[in-house]
């Protein structure tokens, strides 16, 4: 994708056949919001298209280890790098569990291609059914993830395959539009963040090439900066419980109604996304934290991370990095009118997040500039990234989100 001239939907071959918004559509708040092609289910394909010659399509039950750890396979040697080849997503097996076998998903949407002779996994693209909100607007969707395409199958107009596949699938199952992700440019993003990272373990970063020095400093004074409390601050943080589900889902849904562009959470996925059930650390993918006020007993502030691993792609003494993800947080603080007083929550919030993702052993962390992260992220020591990821609907016309997911619903 490198070289194309973003602005130019002619050169995006495959995405110019689809129902998305082109480059440069009028400006805010000149379109109205609302489903780009409607879709007659009768008019649907009852078969999938032909893959090429020598590969078929499968449906993966991940229900099966076997075929979760094929998937595994899969994405732990071809799934996501960094510019320069230094780093891979490593999703574990626990991970792709919890990301792909959340309330309401269907096998169906675990679309794989497979080698005819060998039986071997090529390919894939996976999806979970949720709903959002765009602004006033709640929508059905399944969220796209899991692209991935054999190194020595690429460029061979395969994705566009699968893509179609998965939308068929869709269809079929009443679902007419989509969100996903992505730190390439489409047509068209309805919103885009920047990623920012936390050392833990500075030297660590350093030594995989992860962080640079910074001109004029030492190891020493690099360690130094990055040193966190032993204890965190926030009164009453304890591990979230099956317990605080119901108190969790009032707090952040209130909290995220505040944004343009948010999930609409049933009680079911509360508690599949935020409620850890893996039993050992090493492997425990969500770690949720709530602060309970000791007098009332309510919840008063949430805060999560979640656990993804890179591969090291070549080096001598590293083979991973263990990085926590921010994931969703809310406070009480943020319905006062003291802004003030919010920020300090925030700050101090966070800052107890980090000292819980060290303590768990992670050596970086890293969050977007989504939702309120912009009031944390410089003072936290958080520094900007070169990586971006863009926020994308299918079959949805929105005006854009401007300035990120984080544009507030002000008032
Ligand atoms: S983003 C992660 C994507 N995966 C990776 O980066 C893994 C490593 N790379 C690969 O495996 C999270 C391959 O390079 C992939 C492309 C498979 C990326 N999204 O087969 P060709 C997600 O999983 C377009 C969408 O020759 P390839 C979200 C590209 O612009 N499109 O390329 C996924 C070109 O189209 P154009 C992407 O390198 C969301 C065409 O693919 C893309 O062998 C999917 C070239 O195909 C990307 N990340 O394979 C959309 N990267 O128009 C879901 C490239 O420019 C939509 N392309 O000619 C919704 C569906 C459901 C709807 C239901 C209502």
């Amino acid at each position: 994708l490198k070289g194309k001239n973003q602005k130019d939907m002619a050169s995006y071959k495959f995405w110019q056949t689809q129902p998305v918004p082109h480059f440069n559509e009028k400006g805010k708040g000149e379109v109205a919001d609302g489903p780009i092609k409607i879709i007659d289910p009768e008019r649907v394909s009852r078969e999938p298209d032909a893959l090429i010659e020598g590969f078929e399509w499968a449906t993966l039950d991940l229900s099966d280890e076997k075929e979760l750890s094929e998937l595994w396979d899969l994405l732990t040697n071809h799934y996501v790098e960094d510019d320069n080849a230094m780093f891979r997503l490593r999703y574990s097996q626990e991970f792709l569990h919890w990301a792909l076998m959340s309330p309401g998903w269907k096998k169906e949407w675990h679309v794989g291609v497979r080698a005819t002779k060998s039986r071997k996994l090529v390919a894939s693209i996976c999806g979970v059914p949720t709903e959002i909100r765009v602004r006033d607007q709640k929508l059905k969707v399944i969220e796209i993830n899991f692209l991935c395409v054999h190194k020595k199958l690429r460029s061979k107009r395969l994705a566009p395959v699968l893509i179609k596949e998965v939308t068929r699938r869709c269809y079929l199952n009443g679902i007419y539009q989509a969100v996903y992700t992505a730190g390439v440019i489409l047509p068209t993003p309805v919103s885009s963040c920047r990623y920012y990272h936390r050392a833990l373990d500075w030297l660590k970063l350093y030594e995989v090439g992860f962080s640079p020095m910074p001109t004029g400093s030492t190891k020493a004074r690099q360690i130094a900066r990055n040193q966190l409390p032993s204890a965190t601050s926030t009164p009453g943080l304890r591990p979230m419980e099956a317990k605080d589900i119901d108190a969790v889902r009032d707090l952040l849904d209130r909290y995220l109604q505040r944004f343009q562009l948010n999930q609409a959470f049933s009680r079911e996925e509360i508690q599949h996304w935020l409620v850890n059930q893996v039993p050992t650390e090493a492997e425990q993918v969500v770690f949720s934290y709530v602060a309970e006020d000791s007098e009332t007993h309510k919840i008063t502030d949430f805060v999560s991370f979640y656990s993804l691993e890179s591969t090291v792609i070549q080096n001598a003494k590293h083979k991973g990095v263990r990085t926590a993800y921010m994931y969703y947080y809310a406070t009480e603080t943020a319905f006062n009118a003291d802004e003030k007083a919010y920020k300090e929550r925030l700050l101090m919030l966070i800052n107890d997040a980090l000292i819980l993702a060290k303590k768990a052993r992670f050596d970086v962390f890293n969050a977007l500039t989504i939702h309120d992260n912009p009031l944390f992220l410089e003072q936290l020591k958080f520094g900007a990234g070169d990586g971006q990821l863009h926020y994308y609907l299918y079959n949805y016309r929105a005006s854009p989100v401007p300035g990120g997911v984080n544009e507030r619903n002000l008032p």
